[in-house]
């Protein structure tokens, strides 16, 4: 998608600071944290959101949240806790329309308690 801020991400036509990456996924520090700890995870195919995604996509959904995961423990934030997030169309306020989940941790987080 030419126009998809995380895809010029993977690309490196924007820089990010990157945590984790194979030939799937991402891993990023978020520019805006929310947390002291706030990666962000996506697959490297463009998927708008999970209202996009399909059958042929529970590996690589699958693997966002292993190497979420795998990012909490080398964030050292595995043991105190950690809050994993993916945003869905308007009302959840998702604003970067290729699929992610937020790692968020090193504190006690607020917000909802779902
Ligand atoms: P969401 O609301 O779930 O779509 O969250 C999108 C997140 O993406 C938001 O926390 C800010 C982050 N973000 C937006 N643009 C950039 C960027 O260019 N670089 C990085 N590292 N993060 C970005």
């Amino acid at each position: 998608m030419d126009d998809c801020i995380f895809c010029k991400i993977v690309k490196g036509e924007i820089p990010s600071r990157k945590v984790f990456e194979n030939d799937r996924v991402l891993a990023f520090h978020d520019i805006q944290p929310l947390a002291p700890a706030h990666v962000l995870v996506i697959p490297k195919k463009h998927i708008a959101s999970m209202n996009e995604a399909q059958e042929e996509d529970a590996a690589v959904l699958g693997e966002l949240l292993l190497t979420a995961k795998q990012v909490a423990g080398d964030l050292g934030i595995a043991e105190s806790g950690y809050r994993l997030v993916n945003n869905v169309g308007p009302d959840s306020g998702q604003l970067v329309y290729h699929i992610h989940v937020h790692v968020l941790g090193g504190e006690q987080l607020g917000g909802l308690n779902v």
